[in-house]
């Protein structure tokens, strides 16, 4: 890391409160001067950071950037190993993932942007990820304990610890719409994609990017008319260090049930899942079918009865709730 880098992670270690020139100078090695540079070149990278005659400088609490700092130093031991790259913005963090993977990236690497210009949501549609007021993240996992059809466990793991983290950051109650959805209060605050490839050789997951989109903020104008009914956001006014907070508290979350396999993350998903008892529409490749959800299986497939009375298990697709 470099100067302003290293300054940076001090200034986050410490946000809201002064850090003085010279502890800055003796932890960094580093000349007045040299700090007062790095400093002004963090100002024009948007941090809003005071400096006081006397007291030092502090990185304000109100500042909401992404940064690989903020997100590291809330990162727990079970983090080790992630290589975290932050982008102003992207097309898709997802893609970016993708073309890691290609390049020879192995297991661990994060990416993270507040903005992405093609945003992918599943089949083809879109995910809307306008500048600033979200936050966009994918991790590349090669999974080789994992049998092939456990690439939804890693959906549902996501799904989980997505909840808890803004549930811990924000305070608000979080519920899950089979598969991929989070909600607050009826709206959708997240969206969860994950790509897998297979290894034919291995019968098993060669490599997952799970990615995950959220709404901290509502954007400027609101969002788009066409999922105006359905978007969310999670706050409802800035918040200081949110997305990075967030960030973190999800890759803590995330890789403590991915690395234990923890099979508990069942039981909060099903606790969680806002579609149990509900009449749906499935959607199947010849229309819709209504039908009764049951329940979820212990793997979070969805158990539903048609209104012929048969009974089936979904492991993914589309369903959505029926209006009456
Ligand atoms: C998803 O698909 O919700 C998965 C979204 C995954 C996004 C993340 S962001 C990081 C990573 N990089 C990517 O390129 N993607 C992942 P699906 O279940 O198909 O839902 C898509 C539908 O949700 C759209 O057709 C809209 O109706 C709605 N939608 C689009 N943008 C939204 C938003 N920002 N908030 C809430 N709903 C949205």
């Amino acid at each position: 890391m470099g100067t302003k880098e290293n300054l940076l992670s001090l200034l986050e270690e410490s946000k809201g409160s002064y850090v003085s020139g010279e502890k800055i100078a003796a932890s960094l090695g580093i000349s007045r001067a040299a700090i007062w540079k790095a400093i002004k070149s963090l100002r024009e990278g948007g941090y809003d950071i005071d400096a006081v005659t006397n007291r030092g400088y502090r990185l304000s609490e109100s500042s909401d950037i992404l940064s690989v700092q903020g997100i590291e130093s809330r990162l727990s031991d079970l983090c080790q190993g992630l290589r975290i790259e932050v982008f102003e913005s992207t097309d898709s963090t997802n893609h970016i993932c993708q073309e890691k993977a290609a390049a020879g990236e192995g297991e661990g690497y994060v990416a993270v942007t507040s903005e992405q210009t093609k945003g992918r949501g599943r089949r083809g549609r879109s995910f809307y990820s306008p500048p600033g007021t979200g936050l966009y993240m994918s991790i590349l996992l090669e999974p080789s304990d994992y049998p092939g059809s456990a690439a939804l466990d890693l959906t549902t793991m996501a799904a989980v610890a997505v909840c808890e983290a803004i549930e811990s950051v924000s305070g608000k109650s979080c519920d899950i719409k089979w598969v991929n959805d989070v909600y607050i209060e009826g709206k959708k605050v997240c969206g969860i994609l994950s790509e897998a490839s297979y290894s034919v050789e291995d019968a098993g997951l060669s490599s997952v990017v799970v990615g995950i989109g959220l709404n901290l903020y509502r954007p400027d104008g609101g969002f788009p008319e066409e999922i105006r009914d359905v978007a969310g956001c999670i706050f409802d006014k800035r918040q200081g260090g949110a997305k990075s907070a967030l960030a973190a508290e999800i890759l803590n979350r995330f890789m403590a049930y991915y690395r234990h396999q923890i099979a508990s993350h069942f039981e909060e998903y099903r606790r969680r899942s806002m579609l149990i008892g509900m009449d749906i529409d499935v959607n199947l490749p010849d229309g819709k079918r209504k039908a009764h959800v049951l329940g979820l299986s212990d793997n979070c497939s969805l158990l539903i009865r048609y209104e012929d009375g048969s009974e089936d298990s979904l492991s993914f697709g589309e369903v959505s709730v029926h209006p009456g």
